[in-house]
């Protein structure tokens, strides 16, 4: 079918933000994204989720776009952050492997399971017609599926899209600016204790996203906020999240609170957030050297320059913080100079030992969340406990 047409339609029902990586088989309609709308070119499939699913948080209609063989790196996000978050994703999946159709042989298993894998991932899905007038009916039915807050993917089999040349695309290239690595002895305070000091920084435009375990618990501890998500689940992604809220809420102040353990995971999102540069986000590390949350095991960031990777990675800011004086400091001095900023700070591993979890369903948080960016009224009197 005309791949542009049919992107006109994406368009006409309101979807504008796009993330994904390639796959041959969707090229044509991949372009026709890189071309025309906003699209953020994932390091992989499941951060394409997450930060899709920011960027409709963000109020932006959202699509991810992937190969069958990558529907497996995103099963994480797609099963812990979108379903519990409700977030109304639209996908694009190509079909390689499909049985009975030639292919090479690492295709043939996720080509016989792809709608098996989206069926048990409870992700409603269609064979995408490639009859323009049949795919534009199919369109509309899923985006109705959409306004009901459930995902929807199509399935694309090869040669669904006519060609569609990839325009010349403007790179950016990004510099760190300032770099400063350890150069004195290390407070290393309680996680909880940088947590407080984070949140009391915070103003009426902050949004704080605390990576999965101890740290959103913590948080909510210290303060359950309109302005907080805990990401529960997906680990590895917050910063991805943190990303997609950025660039589709550029007004307002995006806090990312990591871990070692999950910034480790999915280190990959450190270049995408380098090569966007997002000018709203701060980007916090409290490196434990462990996975305290499940018992404390050893994670490997014992050898890792966290500072230098981020500052390689283009992170215009990236800063080794001693103590929760500088940690202060730094969150102070982003908010005026306003540039994609990584702090690092080494922290002890204590925690309490009855540490509570958000009682507040995923769901909700989002919901909360999406009436603080609105700003709606239901917000204010949540804020001011009328
Ligand atoms: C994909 C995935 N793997 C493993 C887990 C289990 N898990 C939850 S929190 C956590 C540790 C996170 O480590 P880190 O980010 O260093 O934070 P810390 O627990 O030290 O605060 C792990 C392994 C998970 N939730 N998801």
């Amino acid at each position: 079918m005309d791949t542009r047409i049919f992107g006109e339609e994406l368009r006409k029902l309101g979807f504008t933000f796009f993330s994904g990586v390639p796959c041959s088989y969707l090229k044509n309609l991949i372009n026709y994204s890189i071309n025309e709308f906003d699209y953020v070119a994932a390091a992989n499939e499941g951060d394409a989720v997450a930060i899709a699913s920011a960027a409709y948080i963000g109020g932006q209609k959202s699509v991810v776009l992937m190969q069958n063989s990558g529907l497996t790196n995103a099963v994480s996000p797609l099963t812990s952050l979108i379903y519990p978050f409700r977030i109304p994703l639209l996908g694009f999946v190509s079909l390689r492997g499909e049985p009975g159709v030639p292919d090479e042989p690492q295709h043939e298993l996720m080509g016989k399971i792809t709608t098996n894998l989206l069926e048990l991932m409870d992700v409603e899905w269609q064979y995408l017609s490639g009859d323009l007038e049949e795919a534009k009916k199919q369109l509309i039915q899923a985006n109705e599926q959409i306004s009901r807050n459930r995902p929807f993917f199509f399935v694309v089999k090869k040669g669904t899209f006519d060609a569609e040349p990839l325009k010349k695309q403007q790179n950016s290239i990004r510099s760190n600016r300032i770099l400063r690595c350890a150069h004195k002895d290390n407070q290393m305070p309680a996680r909880h204790e940088a947590l407080s000091v984070i949140n009391s920084v915070k103003d009426g435009d902050t949004i704080q996203l605390a990576t999965t375990g101890k740290t959103g618990r913590e948080l909510y501890e210290i303060e359950d906020a309109s302005n907080n998500l805990y990401m529960v689940g997906s680990m590895g992604c917050v910063s991805s999240f943190g990303l997609g809220l950025a660039l589709s809420q550029p007004g307002k102040n995006i806090v990312v609170i990591d871990g070692d353990g999950s910034l480790l995971m999915r280190m990959g999102s450190l270049a995408t957030n380098g090569y966007y540069s997002p000018n709203n986000m701060i980007h916090i590390l409290l490196d434990n050297n462990a996975h305290e949350s499940t018992g404390g095991q050893s994670t490997v960031s014992h050898n890792i320059d966290f500072v230098n990777i981020a500052a390689s990675c283009g992170y215009t800011r990236a800063i080794h913080v001693h103590n929760l004086e500088e940690l202060k400091t730094c969150l102070q001095e982003w908010k005026k100079t306003k540039v994609l900023t990584f702090l690092y700070m080494k922290i002890s591993m204590q925690s309490k030992d009855q540490l509570a979890r958000p009682s507040i369903k995923p769901h909700e948080v989002k919901e909360r969340l999406e009436r603080f960016i609105k700003n709606d009224p239901l917000m204010i009197k949540e804020v001011d406990g009328s």
